[in-house]
């Protein structure tokens, strides 16, 4: 039944992950690809222009964390920082809450880690009223703008401040004000979704852009293409990202594609496509301003591969180890995103050591003291929980009769 790496059934052949416990992860040593080597097209391009980034790669820093090429944003040492520590406050917030998770005071949770630059990067480079469509893997566009921390531990615990009253999976956040769409379960609904809302951005004739990801798993699913095909007919004003991390659970990204390039299928679409460093900060930053440029002007829709690496498990519920090497990740020749991001910023002299754990502590100390004040709202062992009549409410304007059947059923 085995062949090398592949399993069959014959006639058919199984794509299998390259590398499993036991092996040693060999992703081809440092990227030869190299900051200068693409060129920042004009916004107008034609899709065929962008031919070259889409089966390159976008970076700005190179291997030793010094910023060059067209590319390179020219962010100042303020914003800069700002962006190190949304993304450290992303890490910490997520190691607490996973900690809270196997000592039993959440139900379950999913980490950003290793991906932490993607949420972050790209949602500064956006006006803050463009929509956000996240997956599962972008609660940080919530640190950007400003959410509150106690208010999103409240919805992790589903106590009685959680804004969605316990309606959603913990993680699956949603936020009005932040313009910040309820995060789905079922994966890949929020591409046509974004499509959908950023036509309606266009016939309205306002400059609110959107934002969506998805993984590369999910993009094995058919929403991937539909949102792709009603972006590339209708140029409506949207960034499409998928983000290639590598893993869907337990299953390796070849089994979404025959290739192993994700951006290319966005040329077929007429779309302009590029495919970018996802643990590059600057890289990330800067393509998704590129996009929001082009989605101001009216040029439509921009394709973006964000190509990183899953550090943990997919969540709480996983076990990575029984599929791929538990050291994989220190093998992706990405690095890591804060890393990196901290390199530079020392290399350029605008950050130390000291300033850096002086910082991790202060977040950390934010992290627990928004904890225990989460807490008082309720927590999961003891409760309080949103009353169980919030199964019914706020969610249709016209309740269903087979819904006011069950409402009445539960005598609530
Ligand atoms: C429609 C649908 N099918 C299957 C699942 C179960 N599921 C949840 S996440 C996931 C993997 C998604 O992987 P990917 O798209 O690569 O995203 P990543 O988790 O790597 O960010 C699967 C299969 C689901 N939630 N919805
Ligand atoms: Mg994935």
């Amino acid at each position: 039944m085995t062949d090398g790496n592949q399993a069959s059934i014959e006639p058919y052949t199984v794509p299998c992950a390259p590398f499993r416990p036991g092996d040693t992860a060999d992703f081809g040593g440092p990227w030869t690809e190299q900051p200068g080597d693409l060129n920042r097209p004009d916004i107008t391009c034609e899709a065929a222009q962008t031919q070259p980034h889409a089966h390159g790669l976008i970076r700005v820093l190179n291997d030793e964390h010094v910023a060059s090429g067209e590319w390179n944003p020219n962010l100042d040492a303020a914003q800069l920082i700002r962006g190190l520590e949304l993304m450290m406050t992303l890490r910490i917030y997520d190691d607490r809450m996973i900690k809270m998770q196997r000592t039993g005071k959440l139900s379950f949770y999913m980490r950003s880690l290793g991906e932490e630059a993607i949420a972050i990067a790209q949602t500064m480079a956006l006006d803050d009223t463009d929509w956000i469509f996240p997956s599962y893997r972008q609660p940080g566009a919530q640190f950007v703008r400003g959410r509150d921390m106690v208010s999103m531990i409240c919805h992790c615990i589903g106590n009685t401040e959680d804004n969605i009253r316990g309606r959603q999976m913990p993680v699956h956040y949603s936020w009005k004000e932040g313009y910040f769409i309820s995060i789905s379960s079922p994966v890949g609904t929020q591409f046509s979704q974004a499509v959908g809302v950023a036509m309606a951005s266009a016939y309205k004739g306002d400059d609110q852009a959107t934002i969506t990801w998805l993984g590369d798993g999910t993009s094995a699913q058919g929403d991937f293409h539909y949102g792709l095909n009603f972006a590339s007919v209708f140029k409506p004003p949207v960034i499409l990202n998928v983000v290639n991390n590598q893993w869907a659970i337990s299953t390796h990204r070849n089994l979404a594609t025959g290739g192993d390039n994700f951006a290319a299928r966005g040329l077929a679409y007429g779309i302009p496509s590029l495919r970018v460093d996802g643990n590059d900060f600057l890289a990330l930053y800067s393509v998704t301003k590129w996009a929001r440029e082009r989605a101001r002007a009216g040029l439509g829709a921009t394709y973006i591969e964000v190509y990183t690496y899953r550090a943990g498990g997919h969540s709480s519920s996983d076990d990575p180890s029984i599929y791929r090497p538990g050291d994989e990740a220190d093998y992706w020749p990405g690095g890591d995103p804060i890393n990196r991001l901290k390199m530079h910023l020392i290399g350029i002299g605008a950050w130390s050591e000291e300033k850096d754990a002086e910082l991790a502590q202060k977040i950390d100390d934010t992290v627990m003291a928004s904890y225990k004040e989460a807490c008082t709202f309720g927590d999961l062992a003891n409760g309080p929980y949103p009353p169980a009549s919030t199964i019914f409410t706020e969610v249709y304007e016209t309740v269903p009769w087979h819904v006011q059947e069950q409402r009445e059923e539960l005598g609530k």
